[in-house]
């Protein structure tokens, strides 16, 4: 499974702190801990920062790209400018996510071409201008009726990742399980899938038993991806052990070298 570090974004307070004062150490320290613990790509988020979100976005990817060759990033924006000028300043040669798009037909129309044309990966969330979806099926229906616009507009389906959106459990009892079966039904579009993973555990004390039970939980449904905080110990164990034990990790080799070097509980 794919890990897309969250930790670079704006609603922690030490990152809008980092942003406001252009702390190049802050940023790359944060950004290398991320990968040195086995994020994939790294989320990058600014909407939060209280200056200009095009140049503090500019000056993160900058920053980033400077030190850490081939670095991939998820582009984590909901303004068009600023989502722009980070596919424009983007050099390294890696990958990118824009995360994200919802139903919402100006962002699709504007944003997918973007995807196109930079060659990115897309997180699209299932969410239509009636708002959060309730069921699996609710997420599937939305997720079908997404796939046809994007693909439509030359966007390839195994590009295409679908966030189902995770609801807390301590609120609403049912949302971890519908989500859960909600995986295999997206998949079957021919799509990917995704989560942020925290919220699922939002309100509750001790939430990274949560957190990394229900991730073992999504890995087994099939989940591609998961924003998370790669720093947390007990969230990476979950994922090296679930993937092991779901043939994901050929004679458990992943398993074996994250615990040589460090990375288990
Ligand atoms: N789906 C998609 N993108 C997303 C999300 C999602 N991007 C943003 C978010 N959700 C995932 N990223 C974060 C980043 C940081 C934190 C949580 C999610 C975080 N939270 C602290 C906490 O939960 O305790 C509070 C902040 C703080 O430290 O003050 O750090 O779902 N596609």
């Amino acid at each position: 499974m794919l890990i897309i570090g969250e930790r670079i974004n704006s609603t922690r307070a030490q990152i809008q702190k980092a942003i406001g004062e252009r702390d190049a150490a802050f940023m790359l320290r944060e950004a290398k801990r991320q990968i040195d613990s086995g994020a994939g790509f790294l989320d990058i988020n600014c909407a939060m920062s209280l200056g200009d979100e095009v140049q503090d976005i500019d000056w993160m990817i900058s920053v980033i790209q400077s030190e850490i060759k081939d670095v991939n990033i998820c582009i984590d924006s909901p303004n068009y400018l600023a989502t722009e000028r980070a596919l424009k300043v983007y050099k390294a040669g890696g990958e990118l996510f824009i995360n994200s798009i919802t139903g919402e037909e100006s962002r699709i129309d504007k944003i997918v071409p973007l995807a196109v044309k930079y060659n990115t990966k897309l997180i699209a969330l299932t969410m239509s201008d009636k708002g959060m979806p309730h069921s699996a099926d609710d997420r599937f229906e939305v997720a079908r009726g997404m796939l046809a616009k994007i693909t439509a507009k030359g966007f390839k389906a195994e590009n295409l990742y679908f966030d189902p959106l995770i609801r807390p459990i301590s609120t609403e009892p049912e949302q971890a399980k519908e989500f859960l079966r909600s995986i295999p039904m997206i998949k079957s579009l021919g799509a990917r899938t995704v989560c942020g993973l925290s919220n699922i555990s939002y309100g509750l004390p001790d939430r990274k038993i949560i957190n990394s039970t229900f991730l073992a939980m999504a890995i087994q449904s099939g989940l591609d991806a998961a924003i998370l905080d790669p720093t947390e110990k007990q969230v990476v164990s979950s994922i090296a052990a679930a993937e092991a034990l779901m043939c994901k990790d050929e004679y458990c080799a992943e398993y074996i070298k994250a615990f040589r070097e460090g990375r288990l509980l």
